[in-house]
């Protein structure tokens, strides 16, 4: 299947080229950025106004906005896109300014705010502000708040951001369609304060899902529940970059969700309180300590955790389908079945044969089996130890001691520790089993999608017109 329209001549990694100058050139609409990279781009340092930590998006980037008699000018430009899920997968989607989801808009409370949508869709569209306390005729409900907006034409959001907090951007038109599309995006509106609620690492992902059968390239969107791939940001694992915080930061993360169904998103080795939701902070007296929070259809979560304990901590939805890429519903469970060699075999001559090994499913993790283009493998990814045996929502949390301030960069597997590993129980003394453990760790850290450096980025087009 072939994307639908407007890629040609904006190739990946075009960020700030020269097609934003073409761009610019549209009268008095601010131009808009368009990034169309996987990886996580780093965060935008605040040029203006009150010096707020700005958040770092999973797999994605912050709109770069200008300023105009006092307002805050951003443009969006809802459109398709091409996103790689995880290297080996390329989804057609709808998303806004070259990605799905669209950029993390972030702006500090108090700020008047004007925002540009142009549709290059194939049929019309609107934007709601979830959570955002606007005004009637400013809240995107296509046919209630406001007409359509067709196919090919601008229209202006103006309102104010009263209140700091955690919310979201997406479309109110044939939003069955356009959410599974990939249509939505991340806003933060910081404490007019910085000092208010501060951190010192500021996440945040959209929870989505598509159901894109093997092979294909395009989402089915007429599905209501049963939908094979889990993503955050639009990304699997193992595309899902990892999150580095540096030993005693206060870390924030935010979640929304818009799939179809409640994920409980779980942290390893840390408790943390959620201290924000889609309808502002959470106070104190109000918390309480978890490791797992469910965030339900259309809600947003943010939890926030002292990063004390030093490691590769897992982080992932609890569901353990959600774990998974795509997989067939009508394996047979074959579990106490000897079958032995009978499905290596099957697989080889049937490509889309599968069964699950009467010892468990596990031997996919390791398993070649052919799988059509496009597709990823169900459980995969590789650790120091061996086959990960993931997919979907699933990432790691790396804790590492003496990271500078605003280093991001992937620091590999985490170093165990002499004696603080598992280890195989063979009757000999405990000490000399641990010491003989800590050997096996020897494979060489595999450098994943966020191997890079990570620099402070300062917006662009700031200053007055
Ligand atoms: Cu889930």
């Amino acid at each position: 299947m072939t994307s639908r329209r407007n890629f040609i001549g904006r190739s990946a990694g075009a960020l700030l080229g020269a097609a934003l100058v073409s761009r610019a050139a549209q009268g008095a609409v601010p131009e808009a950025p368009l990034q169309t990279r996987p990886e996580t781009q780093p965060p935008l340092i605040p040029s203006h106004g009150p010096a707020y930590n700005p958040v770092v998006t999973l797999n994605g980037w912050s709109l770069p906005w200008r300023l105009n008699n006092g307002w805050k000018e951003f443009h969006l430009i809802a459109e398709p896109v091409r996103r790689q899920l995880a290297p080996g997968m390329t989804a057609n989607l709808w998303g806004y300014n070259g990605q799905s989801p669209g950029p993390t808009i972030e702006c500090v409370e108090g700020d008047k705010v004007r925002i540009f949508v142009t549709n290059r869709l194939p049929e019309h569209t609107t934007i709601h502000w979830h959570g955002i306390l606007v005004p009637n005729g400013m809240d995107g409900v296509g046919g209630l708040n406001q007409p359509q907006i067709p196919v090919g034409k601008t229209y202006v959001y103006e309102f104010v951001m009263t209140k700091s907090g955690t919310f979201m951007y997406h479309p109110h038109a044939d939003e069955m369609v356009q959410m599974a599309m990939g249509m939505m995006g991340f806003i933060v509106v910081h404490p007019k304060d910085p000092k208010r609620m501060r951190v010192d690492r500021d996440f945040v992902f959209l929870i989505n899902a598509y159901l894109i059968e093997p092979g294909a390239y395009t989402p089915k969107v007429a599905e209501m529940l049963d939908f094979n791939l889990w993503s955050w940001n639009s990304r699997v694992f193992p595309g899902i970059d990892t999150l580095v915080v540096r030993k005693g930061d206060r870390v924030r993360v935010r979640i929304g969700n818009l799939t179809m169904t409640n994920h409980p998103i779980h942290i390893h080795g840390h408790e943390f309180e959620v201290t924000c939701t889609d309808g502002g902070w959470v106070p104190k007296g109000a918390r309480w300590p978890e490791v797992t929070v469910d965030v339900a259809v259309g809600q947003m979560r943010a939890f926030e955790f002292v990063a004390d304990n030093p490691g590769d901590w897992a982080f992932h939805c609890h569901k353990s389908h959600h774990v998974m890429n795509a997989m067939g519903h009508d394996v047979p469970t074959m579990i106490g079945v000897d079958h032995r060699g009978v499905a290596e075999k099957l697989i080889k001559l049937v490509p889309d044969y599968m069964v699950m090994g009467e010892r468990g499913m596990a031997d996919m993790g390791t398993m070649e089996m052919p799988l059509p283009d496009n597709t990823l493998p169900m459980m995969t990814g590789a650790g120091p130890f061996g086959a990960i045996e993931m997919g979907g929502m699933f990432t790691v949390v790396k804790v590492r001691e003496g990271l500078a301030r605003g280093d991001y960069k992937d620091p590999g597997w985490y170093k165990h520790p002499q004696g603080s590993v598992a280890y195989e129980w063979t009757g000999a003394a405990p000490a000399a089993q641990r010491a003989a453990a800590q050997s096996v760790a020897k494979t060489p850290a595999v450098p994943t999608a966020t191997g890079r450096e990570l620099s402070a980025r300062k917006p662009r087009g700031h200053g007055g017109h």
